[in-house]
């Protein structure tokens, strides 16, 4: 059979993991380590598509679990799969439900069958399993496609953690079993096991076994320390096949991708950007800046001084400032694209980086200037 998606190794760094590379999928190649903006209900809020093109994101993340309960992954199956609907026609990944259905929905009941729970939107009564979930993610078309798990929440028991481990790595099972377009979209499997290693080594053991064509690690971010964070993945990362993409789910900081990328590390996909985009917050070469303080009102500089995107060519700090504190929608719009565009460029001067062998060198320049201390 053929796979759907491959890793070529490009380059590796000689002082750490950090590794240069390119995912091929059905609707392009996508250069590593990548940042995935997040499109949950099929749009990168704020971005119509060509905005993402301008900005030249290679993939976009989308949810199974929002689109399942709106629109309904029929009328998206119907309009020729998310590529289609929202047409976008370069690569596109969904996550599985598997961390929303934790965090969103209400009244869950988990069992080895899967999870019931409430919808966020209604209440309706529903039910994912690995085979419901494989079915919305055959129907919604996208290139990559995530395994349905579980992710537990920080802390927890070891005992529950072990319990939720094997059932994540049955359910992974019965996701390869039940995946209908093995061809043509490539199914990730997810290594949990929260902050314990040998739980995380029998997570990665059991998936391998499955001979996947690519591998995630989740159940981090969600409320441990970072430096805990950094040694799970320091652990962890080595284990996976060097010759199969590596992504490191919902994480998306600044420094974080550093980190990740330092331990090997492939794919990131966070919120971040854009969150912070519609409170005012913006990413700039020197830290983050609030635009709704009051200094701003008359400063006529750019969001960034060091930046290149059309926002910063064209708008100053007092412009954007004004239409936020209006409320009008050009200013979460033009904060949006500007933070977009910084984690993509951040990510290509990554990419540079190891390229020429100077990664580590690169982390502590960008560091310094962005004020980050500590690492
Ligand atoms: N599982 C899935 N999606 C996720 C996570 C996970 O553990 C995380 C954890 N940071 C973010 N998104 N399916
Ligand atoms: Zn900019």
């Amino acid at each position: 059979m053929t796979v759907p998606v491959r890793y070529e190794l490009l380059a590796r760094s000689t002082e750490s993991q950090a590794r240069r590379g390119r995912v091929y999928t059905p609707h392009g190649v996508i250069e590593t380590p990548v940042f995935m903006p997040v499109g949950t209900q099929a749009t990168v809020k704020t971005m119509a598509p060509w905005e993402l093109e301008e900005l030249d994101a290679k993939i976009i993340l989308s949810n199974t679990y929002h689109l399942h309960l709106r629109p309904g992954e029929e009328i998206v199956r119907q309009a020729g799969g998310l590529h289609g609907f929202m047409n976008w026609q370069r690569p596109v990944l969904t996550d599985s439900g598997g961390f929303q259905v934790f965090s969103l929905a209400s009244l869950r009941k988990i069992t080895d069958e899967g999870v019931a729970f409430k919808s966020h939107i209604d209440g309706s009564p529903r039910f994912f399993s690995p085979e419901t979930v494989m079915g919305i993610e055959n129907a919604l078309g996208a290139d990559i496609i995530m395994q349905f798990d579980e992710c537990p929440p920080y802390p927890a028991d070891r005992a529950y953690l072990e319990t939720s481990l094997e059932r994540t790595l049955a359910w992974a099972k019965r996701c390869k079993d039940a995946h209908a377009r093995p061809e043509a979209q490539a199914l990730f499997g997810i290594v949990q096991g929260g902050e314990h290693l040998d739980l995380r080594r029998r997570a990665v053991e059991s998936l391998v076994e499955l001979d996947l064509p690519g591998y995630a690690i989740g159940g981090l971010s969600v409320g441990e320390p970072k430096p805990l964070m950094y040694d799970i993945l320091a652990y962890t990362t080595p284990l996976l096949p060097a010759d199969k993409p590596r992504y490191l789910m919902g994480v998306g900081a600044p420094d974080d991708l550093f980190e990740g990328v330092e331990r090997g590390i492939d794919m990131f996909d966070c919120v971040l950007p854009t969150r912070i985009a519609r409170n005012g917050t913006v990413f700039t070469s020197t830290g983050k800046r609030v635009l709704k303080h009051a200094r701003y009102k008359d400063d006529f500089l750019p969001l960034d001084e060091n930046c290149t995107c059309r926002v910063c060519r064209t708008f100053t700090r007092a412009y954007i400032r004004h239409l936020l504190k209006a409320e009008e929608i050009l200013g979460v719009r033009l904060t949006s694209y500007h933070n977009v565009h910084f984690l993509l460029q951040l990510m290509e001067k990554i990419r540079l980086s190891i390229q020429e062998n100077r990664f580590l060198a690169f982390k502590r320049e960008f560091y310094q200037t962005y004020g980050y201390t500590g690492q």
